[in-house]
């Protein structure tokens, strides 16, 4: 892939320089849904699909963008003096919103870059393609300029970047996966301390199957910001009554405790599936270090009806492949993984069965929705770097 990227890139821009490859992964998160802007811990594992980007300075201040995903833009021409949101820039926005927040935070970008991307993410899949691109830059711009930033850093701008300089105001989980991923295991992050340990995700005979619906609802961002409204609201009225921090400092037991503080029925629902999110999470990372792969499954299980119901992030095409994943012999969990409102779903499928179970769901899921839905086997790859 690299070799074949720095010669498109030497095609566009002309050969010479030091011209510099970076790899930033997607992610899947198995448990800890909608935890993370709520001060609770998040289980996500970095892909071995993600974005690929080929850099060189340039000796003015001019930016130069190229994407091999949005080839009828042609080249995106800006300036590391025009760093604003702009409709028109469409994708360009995610890596100028990151040089924004590098800017914001201090770092100086002496001059300007030519950029080439590709990402073989499948686009609205909710496997974390805008993250991966933030991560990406970030570390580009690292390397590239020298600059001394931790890779946790990276991914706090690549969030920052995201909530001011995009408009969405998502947590961390995405961008610390793809900045902090390890081959073979997955991340347990407390999004409160930002404290981390990784989990070997070792399934003996079973592995991780995302299934991608193709469907992505619209008003997507607007509907999570709600959520993360909903959410503060709740935290807010509980905070009368008892003394927190954040939702996921509550037991299950102590937010049955305090809920009726929650004045609105629609935000204690948001509080309920925080709470019990984040502690069904602890005990799925428990459960995975007991080898007790049933009782992960069964977590994976509640995720989702907790998202369904209460958190109401699921959609009908999402709950058709979770309910028939359900179904199907051989499948020890499954559930909605990300932002929600279509994208994918994350199951865990006995080896001998996988063949069984992407045929089945695919046949049923064409046949309900007319809908060709994708499988991808997981393989976990590692966190952002250079190639
Ligand atoms: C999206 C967000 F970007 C994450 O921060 C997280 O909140 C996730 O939705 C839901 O768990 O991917």
């Amino acid at each position: 892939m690299k070799e074949r990227l720095t010669e498109k890139f030497r095609e566009l821009y002309g050969s010479g320089g030091d011209i510099r490859a970076y790899f930033a992964p997607g992610r899947v998160n198995l448990i800890g849904e909608h935890t993370d802007y709520n001060g609770g811990h998040v289980f996500p594992c970095a892909l071995t699909i993600g974005t690929y980007g080929i850099a060189r300075t340039r000796e003015d201040r001019k930016l130069r963008f190229y994407s091999l995903n949005f080839d009828q833009m042609g080249i995106v021409e800006t300036g590391l003096d025009e760093l604003i949101p702009n409709e028109v820039a469409g994708w360009t926005n995610y890596p100028k919103g990151v040089m924004w927040a590098f800017e914001k935070r201090g770092y100086k970008l002496p001059h300007g870059l030519d950029i080439l991307i590709y990402g073989d993410i499948p686009n609205g899949s909710g496997l974390s393609s805008s993250a991966s691109l933030e991560v990406l830059t970030g570390l580009m711009l690292k390397d590239i300029y020298g600059i001394d930033v931790s890779m946790t850093e990276v991914a706090l701008i690549g969030q920052y970047s995201e909530n001011n300089f995009n408009g969405c105001n998502c947590g961390i989980m995405d961008q610390f996966a793809s900045a902090m991923g390890k081959k073979d295991n997955a991340v347990f992050l407390d999004t409160e301390t930002l404290e981390y340990e990784y989990a070997p995700v070792a399934l003996a005979d079973a592995h991780i199957v995302i299934t991608n619906s193709k469907v992505k609802h619209s008003l997507v961002d607007s509907a999570y910001n709600d959520r993360r409204r909903e959410s503060e609201e709740a935290l807010m009225e509980l905070r009368r009554v008892i003394d927190i921090k954040t939702l996921g400092d509550l037991t299950e037991h102590e937010f049955e405790e305090h809920k009726s503080a929650i004045g609105n029925e629609v935000c204690r629902r948001r509080a309920k599936h925080a709470v019990y999110e984040n502690r069904r999470t602890i005990r799925a990372v428990e459960a995975l270090r007991n080898n007790d792969i049933e009782l992960f499954g069964r977590l994976m299980n509640a995720s989702h009806i907790s998202q369904r119901d209460d958190y109401e992030v699921s959609c009908e095409e999402i709950d058709l492949l979770v309910e028939l994943a359900w179904e199907l012999p051989g499948v020890i969990g499954s559930r909605i993984t990300g932002g929600g409102f279509g994208g994918c779903t994350v199951s865990i499928v006995r080896k001998d069965t996988v063949d069984t179970f992407i045929q089945t769901i695919g046949k049923a899921y064409r046949e309900k929705t007319g809908h060709e839905a994708e499988f991808y086997v997981v393989d976990i790859g590692d966190g952002a770097h250079r190639l």
